[in-house]
């Protein structure tokens, strides 16, 4: 199996579930691969030029800059005493924002454990006893544990009994924020996922170069997901569901944040996204926006992975940008 057949889609990485806690978490890849101009067949479908923030940077290769990657707390895993509500997170991760973010904004009290990506904190045995699937962000709640951000997000609304607008009782109003979480979770994700990880982390966190055409290809699909975004779901109005500020809004500017943190301009010439995005800031509170961004900001500060992370990771990272 080549870097090239995992990110073209062409093979199975065999990472078909939930490894024991503990387990290595894939089969590791050669360290010393420099990947050569992959993603031609795909880059011929592309719409090269036309991206939101070009494809730049070509044949970027590793390039360790600036001060380290931001410190988080010492993992402390199970050990830490549990105070009530827990959520493990990483806000280098666009689901931990959106998570964070909805919490803090609701004044729902709760204890952030924070699990370090870059670190492999997920990869860890402690970890894998509140999560085998080995990914953030988690909620635990006493002995309920949740995964998967929107459940958790959902979860949240309900039990705290938030203002009505973030997930309104109205069934067509709720429904609309129901076909957004739908629709983004495999369109708008994947797309800004892709950009993060094909413009900055694999390069730069994972030593992987990407060639310039799969960039290019990557950033096209990306620019059409915004596309979507804006003429169908914002269309004319404030916010994605109407005039205020719902769970969809969260979810989106927490994506979009993703290409932004890899230094894409996905809102330049995109005069009504960039107008939303001024709104759904001002709704959450600029400090509180900040905040949760300050890392993702800062990702291509990331130092390279050490070679045996890197190799525990890479698999993963491959199935998930796939
Ligand atoms: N569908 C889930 C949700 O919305 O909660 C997705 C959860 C998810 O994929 N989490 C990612 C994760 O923990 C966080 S974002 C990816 C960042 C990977 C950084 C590696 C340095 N992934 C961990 C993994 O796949 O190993």
């Amino acid at each position: 199996m080549s870097l090239d057949d995992v990110l073209l889609g062409g093979t199975n990485l065999g990472v078909s579930g939930p490894p024991p806690p503990g387990a290595p978490s894939g089969a590791p890849a050669p360290q010393s691969r420099r990947a050569p101009a992959i993603g031609a067949e795909r880059a011929a479908r592309a719409r090269t030029g036309s991206g939101a923030c070009g494809a730049g940077r070509r044949g970027s290769s590793v390039a360790a800059r600036g001060s380290p990657s931001p410190v988080s707390p010492a993992w402390q895993g199970l050990n830490a005493p549990a105070m009530g509500l827990e959520l493990y997170l990483d806000l280098l991760s666009q689901p931990c924002r959106a998570v964070y973010i909805f919490a803090k904004k609701n004044g729902i009290p709760f204890e952030l454990r924070t699990v370090d990506l870059r670190r492999g904190q997920h990869l860890s045995d402690a970890f894998a006893q509140v999560n085998p699937l080995q990914k953030v962000p988690v909620l635990k709640d006493g002995d309920f544990i949740l995964t998967e951000s929107v459940a958790i997000l959902l979860y949240l609304a309900r039990k705290y009994k938030v203002p009505d607008h973030w997930y309104p009782r109205d069934p067509q109003a709720c429904a609309r924020v129901d076909e957004y979480l739908a629709w983004q979770h495999t369109a708008l994700r994947r797309n800004c996922l892709r950009a993060l990880w094909h413009k900055v982390m694999l390069p730069v966190f994972l030593g992987e170069p990407v060639s310039p055409e799969m960039l290019a290809t990557t950033l096209a699909e990306l620019d059409m997901a915004l596309q979507v975004l804006e003429g169908k779901f914002l269309q004319d109005k404030a916010f994605l569901i109407g005039p205020h500020i719902s769970l969809a809004d969260l979810v989106a500017i927490t994506e979009l944040m993703h290409p932004v943190g890899a230094g894409c301009q996905v809102f330049k010439g995109r005069p009504k996204l960039a107008a939303w995005r001024q709104r759904v800031e001002a709704a959450v509170g600029e400090v509180l926006f900040q905040e949760a961004h300050e890392v993702i900001l800062k990702a291509k500060d990331s130092q390279p992975a050490d070679p045996s992370l890197k190799q525990k990771m890479l698999p993963k990272v491959l199935a998930m940008i796939q």
